[in-house]
C-alpha cells in the first residue's frame, strides 16, 4: 500500500507516517521548497519515507505527484493551522486551508480518483456551539481559520457526492504531544514550566485561562485518521475524549508535576487574547468509538505529564 501525506513534517504528518511504516505502507510526503533542509519531526524516519516537492498553492505540482506515486491513500493534513495566525493573514489562511484541499481534492480526480481521502476537519468548526459537539452539530466557526476548515469540509463532503470519491473527513477536538509547537497553548505551557524550573525564564505571559479544550494525544488521534479509510463506505466521524478543561486547569497540573505554583509565575497579557474566542469545546466520540472500534488512550493528566517531561529532558540537553 501506498500513502501520500500533505503535512507529514507538521506533528500529526510524523504520527502517521510512523504508523503507517508500522503498517507496512510505503510513505511519500509532501514538503515546500524551503532554504533550510531541517525536518525535525520527520528526521528520525528520513531514510525510511520518500519526500516530494510540492505545495497545497499549486495544483501542477499536486497533479504531478499523484500522477507519479499513484497512492492508495492521500492524508490531506497540510494546514496554516495556528488560530491566532489566522486573523493577520486570513487570505493565505484561505489559500492553504481552504482552498488547499479543492486543489489536493481535484489533483486526485484527476490522477488516481481511486485512492483514498482523508481530510483534517477541525472541532474549531463548531466555534460557538453548544458542548458536547457530535456529527450533528450546526457549525459556527469563529476565525478565518475555522471559516476555511468549514469550507475544507464540504468541499469533501461535495467530491464525495460529485464524483463519488471515497472522502472523509476527521473532526478532530485539540491533541498534543511533546512535537506540538510551541506556539499552541500546551507546548507553551509544558515549554516555560521546564525552562522555568531549569532556570532559564521566570514568567509565562498568556492569554485567556477561562477557555476550555477537550486534549487528546496525537499519537492517539492518527489511528483514527487511519481507521477513517479502512472502512467500507466513506463517512466523517468526531474525535475527541469526551472530556474538557480550562487552560488554567492545563497549567496548575503542568507546574504542579515540577512542584510549582503557576500563579507566581503567570501574567495575563491581552496580546495574547483573541478578537473572538472558542469558549468551550467538549467532544462526543460515540460515533467513532461505536463504528470505527476507536478510543483515546492517554489521559488529560497522562499527557501534561508525557509533555512537561519531554520539554524537561529537551531543555536539560540544551543546557548541559
Ligand atoms: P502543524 O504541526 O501546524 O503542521 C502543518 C503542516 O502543514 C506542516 O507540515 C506544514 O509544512 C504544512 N503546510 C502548511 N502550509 C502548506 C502548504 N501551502 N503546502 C504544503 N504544506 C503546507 O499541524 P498539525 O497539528 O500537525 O495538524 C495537522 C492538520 O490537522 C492541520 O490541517 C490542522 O489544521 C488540522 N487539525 C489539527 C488539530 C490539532 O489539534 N493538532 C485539530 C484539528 C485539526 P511546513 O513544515 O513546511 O510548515
Ligand atoms: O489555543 C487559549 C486560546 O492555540 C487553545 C489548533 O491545532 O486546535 C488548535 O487550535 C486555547 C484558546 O489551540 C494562550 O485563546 C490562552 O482558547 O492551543 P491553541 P486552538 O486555537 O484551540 C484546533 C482543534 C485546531 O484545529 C487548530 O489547528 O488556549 N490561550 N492563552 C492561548 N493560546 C495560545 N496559543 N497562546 C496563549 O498564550
Amino acid at each position: 500500500m501506498k500513502a501520500l501525506i500533505t503535512g507529514i513534517t507538521g506533528q500529526d504528518g510524523s504520527y502517521l507516517a510512523e504508523l503507517l511504516l508500522e503498517k507496512g505502507y510505503e510513505v511519500y510526503g509532501v514538503v515546500r521548497r524551503s532554504s533550510t533542509e531541517t525536518h525535525e519531526r520527520i528526521e528520525h524516519i528520513r531514510d525510511r519515507v520518500n519526500l516530494v516537492q510540492g505545495d497545497l498553492l499549486d495544483e501542477i505540482s499536486l497533479v504531478r505527484m499523484m500522477n507519479d506515486i499513484q497512492p492508495d491513500e492521500v492524508y490531506n493534513l497540510a494546514a496554516q493551522s495556528f488560530v491566532h495566525t489566522s486573523w493577520h493573514q486570513p487570505l493565505l489562511t484561505g489559500e492553504f486551508t481552504a482552498l488547499g484541499v479543492t486543489r489536493v481534492l481535484d489533483a486526485m480526480r484527476i490522477a488516481c480518483p481511486n485512492a483514498k481521502f482523508y481530510q483534517a476537519s477541525s472541532s474549531e468548526m463548531f466555534g460557538a456551539a453548544k458542548p458536547p459537539q457530535n456529527e450533528d452539530t450546526v457549525f459556527h466557526p469563529r476565525s478565518p481559520y475555522a471559516v476555511a476548515k468549514v469550507y475544507g469540509h464540504y468541499i469533501t463532503m461535495n467530491y464525495r457526492e460529485s464524483y463519488k470519491l471515497f472522502a472523509v473527513s476527521g473532526v478532530l477536538f485539540n491533541h498534543e504531544s511533546p512535537r506540538r509547537g510551541k506556539e499552541f497553548v500546551t507546548r507553551k505551557i509544558t515549554d516555560a514550566v521546564a525552562r522555568i524550573k531549569l532556570g532559564l525564564q521566570n514568567e509565562l505571559r498568556m492569554g485567556n485561562l477561562d477557555a476550555k479544550r477537550d486534549w487528546g494525544f496525537a499519537g492517539d488521534y492518527v489511528k483514527a485518521m487511519w481507521l477513517m479509510l479502512q472502512q467500507a463506505e466513506p463517512d466523517d466521524y468526531v474525535i475527541a475524549t469526551g472530556e474538557s478543561h480550562s487552560v488554567r486547569e492545563f497549567l496548575e497540573h503542568a507546574f504542579a508535576h515540577v512542584g510549582l505554583d503557576w500563579k507566581d509565575y503567570v501574567v495575563v497579557d491581552p496580546k495574547f487574547l483573541r478578537p473572538a474566542e472558542v469558549d468551550f469545546l467538549m467532544g462526543d466520540p460515540s460515533k467513532a468509538i461505536k463504528k470505527l472500534g476507536w478510543k483515546p488512550e492517554v489521559s488529560f493528566e497522562g499527557l501534561v505529564r508525557m509533555m512537561v517531561d519531554a520539554d524537561m529532558e529537551r531543555v536539560k540537553r540544551l543546557k548541559a
